[in-house]
């Protein structure tokens, strides 16, 4: 084979070889190939010494205008490669600076406050009034205005966290009663949400800070079927369909006659579960017409005043409205949890 036609298949597979190259790599590759110091052509240049003197300057002529060709093609091909190279990172990096930037992530009430804020809105457009008491609380306010004196059997159903200075952390919103009476007198409809503390053991449907709702009506003559009117009204309202209740009495020093009202437990339908304590019901509305004592205590005259008065169990009424099986979530800050309502 003569060097011409070497030259020229040389210069044809480089060329088809730059054309296929898809990378800087394959590129580079062919560039050795022919024009690397042992690249073909160089190779060729090393048999000048045997050519006849005309045939070693047409032979170097050519393969001068060979390797300047391949040069400025390989720099071509390279340059084109490069721009491509630029282009798809520009295209996946890109970033619109025009967007408008995503918003703050919106937070949500704490699903105890959606539910106490309801109940307040209820008994709002029902004429009451919302009250607030303090957490610090007297035992004067906490127990004995209640008729709890400290002989009472009663102080030991709650346990009480204790301040040094005598005072206590409220075991009960019901304090607020006497507070509400002695502040604006009867007639009166009020309710008072807020935290109560109790030091005991914390299980599924216990915690040692919860939620009540105390709630109040004082007037010239009020009934018991008053309070299951409002009783009635509050659980419709706050479920949305019928719930099944029982009303058994209960003891409450406060209170005269006393009842608990319990609603059938929604976590598990009444079958029994770890929140009811494996019974099917869950104490939930604790209420009764107020005790004379508790009036006396507060300046009014039960000759002339009577009424009712509940503590709800707020946190346990959230429990059974979205279905949360433990009552420690409340309280965990879980955003897991939180961000679900
Ligand atoms: C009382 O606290 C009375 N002050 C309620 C009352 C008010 C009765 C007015 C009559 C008239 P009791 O200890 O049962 O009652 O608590 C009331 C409700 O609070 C309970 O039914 C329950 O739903 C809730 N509760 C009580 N202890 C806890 C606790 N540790 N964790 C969560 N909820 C609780």
């Amino acid at each position: 084979m003569d060097l011409d036609q070497t030259i020229s298949e040389i210069h044809a597979k480089i060329l088809s070889a730059l054309h296929d190259a898809s990378t800087l790599e394959a590129v580079e590759a062919a560039r050795i190939e022919a024009l690397g110091r042992k690249g073909k052509l160089s190779e060729i240049s090393k048999t000048f010494g045997k050519l006849a003197p005309d045939e070693r300057k047409r032979i170097g002529a050519l393969l001068n205008s060979v390797k300047q060709d391949l040069e400025a093609r390989i720099e071509a091909r390279q340059a084109a490669l490069e721009s491509a190279a630029l282009d798809a990172r520009l295209d996946s990096e890109w970033v619109d600076l025009t967007a408008p930037a995503p918003g703050p992530r919106p937070g949500s009430l704490h699903p105890v406050t959606q539910v106490q804020r309801e109940i307040e809105q209820l008994f709002v457009s029902m004429g009451f009034t919302v009250l607030d008491g303090p957490e610090v609380e007297t035992e004067h306010y906490n127990f004995d205005a209640l008729n709890i004196p400290a002989d009472h059997p009663a102080r030991d159903m709650q346990d009480t966290f204790w301040l040094k200075d005598g005072r206590l952390l409220r075991t009960h919103t019901s304090p607020v009663q006497v507070r509400g009476l002695e502040k604006l007198g009867p007639p009166l409809k009020m309710i008072a949400p807020g935290r109560a503390f109790r030091n005991e053991e914390v299980d599924p449907s216990h915690e040692h800070t919860f939620y009540q709702l105390e709630g109040m009506m004082v007037d010239r003559e009020v009934s018991v079927a008053h309070l299951i009117y409002f009783m009635k009204t509050l659980l419709s309202a706050i479920f949305h369909r019928d719930v099944t209740v029982r009303l058994r009495p209960g003891y409450f020093p406060f209170v005269e006659p006393g009842f608990e009202l319990d609603i059938q437990c929604l976590i598990c339908s009444g079958k029994g579960c770890p929140v009811c304590k494996q019974s099917g019901w869950v104490e939930l509305l604790p209420c009764g017409l107020v005790n004379p004592a508790v009036l006396r205590h507060s300046g009014v005259d039960p000759e002339q005043w009577n009424g009712f008065a509940f503590g709800l169990g707020l946190t346990r009424l959230a429990m059974m409205r979205y279905g949360v099986d433990d009552i420690r979530l409340f309280l965990s800050g879980d955003l897991r949890f939180l961000r679900q309502f």
